[in-house]
């Protein structure tokens, strides 16, 4: 299972706004559109303009390319003042499963553009509602600098409807001393049909357990060795195939308990350089034992630690999230969590300038 290693490896791996960025040039000062997500309401970007999401299904080798671009990033440009997309929806054209992700950052060209430009993107199915936090979008899907790649793990998928809406929210930044022109973000997604010949996959679940517990998930961090943490109640029976962390710069450690049984459920110390920025951090399978068992009523507490060595305190500058697969004991019980969409989100070029 050693390929499964890299699957839950720092997700959505942001940094904090670079100390010298000069403001980009703002194409048009409004308010972001909002979901439960990452980002605290009132938050405040200009829309990068042009963007759009193009999806190539490759019906022969099974893979999805979705490609989101292009994208102007200014040197030395934060998260705050660059001009960030629009959420860009990917309409899935089958039933069946999405198998893995890999993602990466090219130029018009093709060429590699390095994964630090990316603050994150994150993919949320809209038409069911997260099994943790169901006043949340499904997340299935979430990376940042680290260009995290999401493994296939054998037999397992994450199963889609034909007409499922993907709501892709991506985040730029640039914290380099060059610029880039017209970059795209590119995440290619084998699939596997369910009128297809293959044998049905079983369900998982990406589990998103936060300190935040359901809200959105950035908070402040102060100067110094803080600790937070939050609880999530599980409802259903079942097991958590591995768990990985997902922190920002200047975290050390995320550990998952099970308040109820007493018991750690996995401690993760981040690897960071000297300076305290973010490298990694590891990850615990438990496939081997068949999965870590989680039972109904089960509350999941997650801490994460930070040491900001800058004497400030960084506003929104962190994130403590414990990220794994879920497989449930009786899948039948998340069907449950399917919805209808009927709120309007955000198109490419609409709805932004007011
Ligand atoms: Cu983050």
């Amino acid at each position: 299972m050693r390929s499964a290693k890299i699957l839950f490896v720092s997700l959505l791996l942001a940094r904090v706004a670079h100390a010298q960025e000069k403001p980009a040039e703002p194409q048009a000062n409004v308010q972001h559109q909002h979901h439960p997500g990452f980002m605290q309401e009132g938050m405040h970007h200009a829309i990068a303009k042009g963007v759009t999401l193009d999806a190539k299904v490759d019906v022969t080798a099974h893979v999805v390319t979705l490609r989101v671009g292009p994208m102007n990033l200014p040197a030395h440009t934060s998260h705050m003042k660059m001009p960030q997309p629009p959420d860009q929806v990917w309409q899935i054209p089958f039933d069946g499963w999405l198998l893995a992700y890999h993602p990466k950052l090219v130029d018009a060209s093709g060429s590699a553009v390095p994964g630090t430009v990316l603050h994150h993107t994150a993919f949320w199915n809209e038409n069911r509602a997260d099994f943790l936090c169901p006043n949340k979008e499904e997340h299935i899907f979430g990376a940042g600098s680290e260009m995290t790649d999401w493994a296939e793990v054998p037999g397992y998928g994450y199963h889609v409807q034909e007409n499922d809406r993907i709501r892709i929210e991506t985040m730029m930044y640039n914290p380099t001393a060059t610029p880039y022109e017209k970059v795209y973000l590119e995440v290619v997604i084998p699939f596997q049909e369910a009128a297809g010949n293959g044998t049905a996959r079983k369900n998982l679940y990406p589990a998103w357990m936060d300190v935040k517990s359901c809200g959105n998930s950035s908070y402040d961090v102060p100067a110094g060795k803080s600790e937070k943490s939050g609880t999530v109640t599980v409802k259903y029976d079942g097991v958590l195939l591995g768990v990985g962390g997902h922190l920002h710069d200047y975290g050390r450690q995320i550990v998952l308990e099970d308040v109820l049984r007493k018991e750690t459920v996995a401690t993760l110390d981040a690897k960071v350089n000297e300076k305290g920025l973010l490298e990694s951090v590891p990850v615990k399978l438990f496939v081997e034992q068949g999965g870590y068992k989680f039972s109904a009523g089960d509350v999941l507490k997650t801490s994460a630690t930070y040491d900001n060595p800058t004497g400030k305190l960084l506003r929104e500058g962190a994130m403590g999230i414990a990220v794994g697969y879920f497989v449930p004991a009786d899948d039948s019980k998340m069907a449950a969590l399917r919805r209808e969409t009927h709120h309007v989100h955000d198109m490419p070029g609409m709805s932004h300038d007011h």
